[in-house]
């Protein structure tokens, strides 16, 4: 068997006037409790360093990235990588990235999966970057990340804590192709950090529901492609508004092994055994044998 002990390292609310320093003490406390509690890797969720921004239609190019991060680590992040490595623990955070290409500036919405020994072993940029680009006053609130962020390119597997780990970043756990793409690659595991407001404002009548929509993706996802998925939220009421929390570890059965139940900062641990990965990937979900991917062409196509 290879355990991996995972910690859904979920948030509670993070306002606007809360500094980087206060956050990043929030996340080294949770650390801490994760590693009391004999987690390998503790995950956090989406822009876990700040508010929820595309909340809100940013005019001002500085005002708006104030909200990025120009390196990793830095100044304000480096307490929580010094603090993976004394305690030995791996973790996977979601952040604004504002990345220098060339004469340009590109924002995007990225994880990063760190190790035991606070290095980086992986980045991702969010490819199913949701929402609008354009102001739009009447919602009541704004969902603008397709204006503050450009779509990543791939979705990459690292060998890590004595498996092949995947990320994705919220919307990207609403499509089965995510999964797919990187359970292809042998992905045993995929960490997911979320920030899903309550209220979605082009379709309301799926409010009530937006707690098992994000269950299901999440358990179809790991059962489809015989892996663990680690989904973890940043939930509650932030800035006025309310987001889902729910955070989930789930097994290659499709079943729900561990759950946080607050909508604030909790810590739960979980135990992920990769090897429970092999029975479903050797038979029902046995890729080579029972694909047909000359029928799926149009997946693939615009
Ligand atoms: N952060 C993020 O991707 N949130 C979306 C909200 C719904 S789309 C406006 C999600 O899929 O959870």
């Amino acid at each position: 068997t290879r355990i991996v002990n995972v910690a859904l390292g979920q948030l509670g609310p993070v306002q606007k006037a809360d500094s980087r320093a206060s956050v990043v003490r929030r996340l080294c406390a949770m650390m801490r409790e994760a590693h009391s509690l004999g987690a390998d890797v503790i995950v956090y969720p989406e822009l876990a360093l700040t508010t929820f921004f595309p909340r809100w239609y940013i005019e001002d190019v500085a005002e708006l990235h104030r909200y990025y991060e120009r390196s990793m680590p830095n100044a304000d992040t480096q307490p929580l990588f010094d603090l993976a490595r004394t305690l030995g623990i791996g973790f996977y955070l979601g952040y604004a990235e504002l990345a220098e290409e060339g004469a340009a500036l590109v924002q995007y919405n990225t994880a990063i999966l760190v190790d035991r020994t606070g290095s980086i072993v992986g980045k991702y940029r969010k490819i199913h970057v949701p929402g609008h680009f354009e102001h739009e006053p009447w919602r009541q609130f704004q969902h603008l990340e397709k204006r503050y962020f450009t779509p990543g390119k791939s979705f990459d597997v690292y060998q890590a804590f004595g498996g092949t780990v995947g990320m994705a970043l919220c919307n990207d756990r609403r499509w089965a192709e995510s999964y797919r793409v990187m359970a292809l690659q042998g992905a045993e595991m995929i960490f997911i950090g979320y920030n899903t407001p309550v209220h979605n404002a082009p379709a309301p009548q799926h409010d009530d529901l937006s707690l098992f929509h994000n269950q299901l993706s999440v358990q179809a996802g790991a059962y489809q492609n015989g892996c663990w998925v680690a989904s973890v939220a940043k939930g509650g009421v932030e800035e006025g508004v309310d987001s889902i929390a729910g955070s989930l570890l789930v097994a290659p059965s499709g079943e729900v092994v561990a759950r946080c139940v607050t909508k604030g900062d909790e810590v739960v641990l979980g135990r992920a055994d990769l090897d429970f990965c092999a029975v479903y990937k050797r038979t029902t979900f046995n890729f080579d044998l029972h694909r047909h991917p000359e029928c799926y062409g149009l997946i693939t196509q615009k």
